[in-house]
């Protein structure tokens, strides 16, 4: 059987049996793989989705695809679009299947497959600017939804500030017709409905940011501005932003999974995507022109989104940097390891319990299970979750997931003990070596910011702690913090990861 070309190695599979997806082979795979019962060529792609990476495709497209699979809604289909060179060879895999992909869904006790056919289309923008702007002014196209990542929105962290003077933003304030981001298609798309009169559409962040909606109407308003006011005043007036969040954990998907797709289902699948069974999607109901009725298929909508984003930064993310760092350092490769060895797992335990005064109650969400649902979560080692994809892009994550709750905490009477060696590990980790002297690889755009920090030998964390963009004014107003910092990641250098954190828990219970 012939392999497409171009896409990533197939050579594992030489000798098995497997079919490729496509629409015509649909009816022809194996009984144990699910597939699409609704007809794919009733849909409408009413949802335009820029970014389909791994998350996408484990997320939205998913409850899509379950409302499909339900029927009697309205048949709501997302057109996918890439802007990024990286986006290319996911582009080349799904038209290769005709837009189709699987789900391998796992934990310890089950594992399923199942064909994804929400996707009804998608593009690769650098090749089809033209024909990306059509989809976004089409009188159909209600909902433009973006997995972006934190760095796609041009918004400076600390500061709120657009980064308006960024080469990509000033391409496309010079070019409206041939964007780059998707600021610039959004806006173009924009200005042509105004002006051919069209309705708006809804802008829908599906970014795991605090106020990923509010954000994302700052950074389009704020582009729009530099453009043109009348066409910032239509969009202030017409476009809503609802603020959402999102969850559901999804490792990078490997040669390994594909292989292992192709040897369980007998299915050679391209862009296959694999993560846990749970998922939870909280959205505020502002939406201009209607939305798929995700209710239905497990989405809640509410007014207010901001206590379950914290919720989740500060307990799942900010566990999963709290045994993240220290994995990397002790060399574990996956997340599930990590979680199953007693101290790190203690270690977990007491994050959980030191963030959880910050947080505000949740209707309907029980917290002790909420907490033992992340400690079971990050145990499943069928997903087998990369300890490398958690430590990446550490400063934004340390920002985001930590330093809030350390603000908060340090509001108050008591003293933050777990948090800070949090900090103290992703310092020691940035040294770049663990605990067998081994190499490791660290990825994270924004590394330079810790440059004075590192140039110095990785010794004084009062370096790292003036970098204003993470840590704000907290070394000034909280000098004991540093010194706090600075305990931490002497004990993890000159005593080891392992008698590091026992040193910290042991004396946070003593005391
Ligand atoms: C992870 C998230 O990257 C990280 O550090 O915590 O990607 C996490 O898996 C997702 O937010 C789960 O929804």
């Amino acid at each position: 059987m012939a392999i497409p070309s171009g896409q990533p190695p197939t050579t594992a599979c030489a000798g098995q049996d497997f079919i490729l997806l496509r629409g015509s082979t649909l009816s022809k795979l194996p009984s144990t793989v699910i597939r699409p019962v609704y007809d794919r060529s009733c849909t409408f792609p009413g949802l335009v989705h820029i970014g389909v990476g791994g998350f996408n495709r484990s997320h939205l497209a998913v409850y899509l695809d379950d409302l499909l699979t339900l029927g009697g809604s309205k048949p709501w289909g997302e057109f996918g679009v890439g802007l990024l060179p990286a986006d290319k060879l996911i582009h080349a895999a799904l038209a290769e299947q005709d837009f189709l992909y699987g789900l391998l869904l796992v934990d310890s006790d089950q594992e399923s497959y199942r064909i994804v056919g929400s996707l009804v289309g998608h593009l690769y923008a650098p090749e089809s600017c033209g024909a990306v702007l059509n989809r976004l002014i089409a009188p159909e196209c209600a909902i433009v939804s973006l997995t972006v990542t934190e760095g796609g929105y041009f918004i400076e962290d600390a500061s709120g500030r657009f980064l308006a003077d960024h080469p990509d933003i000033r391409h496309d304030l010079e070019h409206p017709d041939r964007p780059v981001t998707w600021l610039g298609y959004v806006a173009e798309a924009c200005e042509r409905r105004r002006k051919l009169g069209r309705a708006p559409f809804t802008v829908l962040s599906c970014d795991n940011l605090q106020a990923n909606g509010s954000t994302a109407r700052n950074a389009l308003l704020s582009f729009a501005n530099a453009r043109s006011t009348a066409l910032c005043k239509w969009i202030e007036a017409n476009v809503t932003f609802p603020n959402s969040m999102v969850d559901r954990i999804t490792p990078r998907t490997t040669e390994e999974n594909r292989t292992a797709i192709v040897k369980k289902f007998g299915v050679l699948d391209l862009a296959a995507v694999v993560s846990e069974p749970f998922r939870q999607w909280v959205i505020e109901d502002s939406f201009a022109a209607g939305c798929p009725e995700w209710k239905r298929v497990g989405a809640q909508f509410t007014a207010d989104v901001a206590p379950y984003e914290m919720t989740k930064m500060r307990l799942l993310n900010g566990g999963h940097s709290t045994i993240g760092y220290v994995a990397d350092l002790l060399g574990y490769s996956y997340i599930a390891d990590a979680a199953c060895d007693p101290l790190l797992r203690r270690l977990l335990t007491e994050f959980m319990a030191e963030v959880r005064p910050t947080l505000k109650p949740l209707p309907g969400i029980d917290i002790d299970e909420y907490t033992a649902m992340i400690v079971r979560r990050f145990s499943n080692s069928a997903i087998r979750d990369q300890v490398a994809r958690i430590c990446s892009d550490g400063c934004a994550k340390i920002a985001k997931f930590i330093v809030p709750s350390l603000k908060d905490l340090l509001r108050g009477k008591e003293e933050p003990r777990v948090l800070p060696f949090v900090i103290a590990s992703w310092l020691h980790y940035l040294r770049g070596r663990d605990e067998n002297g081994r190499a490791l690889t660290i990825s994270d755009p924004s590394l330079a910011c810790m440059k004075p920090f590192l140039d110095d030998g990785g010794h004084d964390s009062s370096l790292a702690l003036a970098v204003r963009p993470l840590f704000g004014e907290l070394p000034s107003v909280h000098p004991w913090l540093v010194g706090k910092v600075q305990v931490s990641l002497d004990a993890l250098r000159s005593r080891g990861v392992r008698a590091a954190i026992t040193q910290m828990l042991d004396r946070a219970e003593a005391e």
